[in-house]
């Protein structure tokens, strides 16, 4: 990082913490674009000597921004600037393979689990369904060009859904249900709120422990009200963003 002239100042007798202010300023240097995606950033002890603070300052500073998804640490080789968040509106109903392609970005998938068995009791409530109706449950891991971006799991009636195969879910669910089995989709209800994951998807996600995640659960309906499928997804919360347009009427 070349930090220009009075950038490397911090202002000693400032109310504000040192280690703020250092923030702040490697966060105006990427919010300017003077640092990159992918370029790295000073060692600890560079920062530390030009800017006359201690490590212990400048790793909470860049501690802090990593926690907020503009750098990111890779084990032996440095830190370094992020990427953009990932920005999706909240107004469509999209899929995912729909949100990443709108991005020109190559959506993926793996499956980390797929199973058939008789709804339980808060499903079967969710989904409007019958004693012992069978559901899919279905776990991916959701890819934008081979990154984590966030893991999904999914539960369907296979009366309304059938013949979805692992195949099928390596692509995209909904082209399947649209286009295959000429279902259409309607509307759905969407909360988004933080959480802090659990270990294993921690892994799948490649982020440290404690990190918080956006949790968003989706109830999807066909055009005709009848309940389709319930979703639960952990999207990384360093990667990606919710935008909501509102208007006052
Ligand atoms: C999105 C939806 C999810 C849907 C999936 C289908 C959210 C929070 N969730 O991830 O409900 O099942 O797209 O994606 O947006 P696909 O058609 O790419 O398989």
């Amino acid at each position: 990082m070349k930090l220009k002239g009075d950038l490397y100042v911090v202002d000693k007798n400032s109310p504000l913490p040192l280690y703020y202010q250092l923030e702040e300023q490697i966060k105006k240097t990427i919010e300017t674009e003077e640092l990159q995606p992918g370029d790295a950033l000073p060692s600890e002890r560079e920062l530390s000597e030009s800017y006359q603070i201690s490590r212990m300052t400048v790793r909470q500073a860049i501690t802090n921004l990593v926690n907020k998804g503009y750098l990111f640490r890779e084990k032996g080789k440095g830190t370094f600037v992020s990427s953009q968040k990932f920005e999706q509106n909240l107004q469509g109903l999209t899929s995912f393979t729909e949100d990443m392609k709108a991005r020109n970005l190559v959506p993926g998938s793996k499956l980390l689990h797929f199973e058939i068995y008789p709804a339980d009791k808060d499903i079967r409530a969710t989904l409007s369904l019958k004693d012992e109706e069978l559901i899919y449950k279905i776990k991916r891991l959701r890819l934008a060009n081979n990154e984590p971006i966030a893991v999904e799991t999914s539960y369907l009636p296979v009366s309304l859904v059938p013949g979805l195969t692992p195949d099928i879910l390596a692509s995209s669910l909904y082209t399947y249900i649209e286009n295959e089995l000429e279902l259409t989709i309607g509307h759905a209800s969407q909360t988004v709120e933080a959480a802090i994951v659990d270990a294993e998807d921690q892994q799948h996600l490649h982020i440290n422990k404690g990190v918080p995640v956006l949790l968003i659960q989706r109830e999807t309906f066909l055009e005709n009200g009848t309940p389709l499928e319930l979703v639960r997804s952990s999207y990384r919360a360093d990667r990606y963003k919710f935008k909501i347009d509102i208007e006052r009427k």
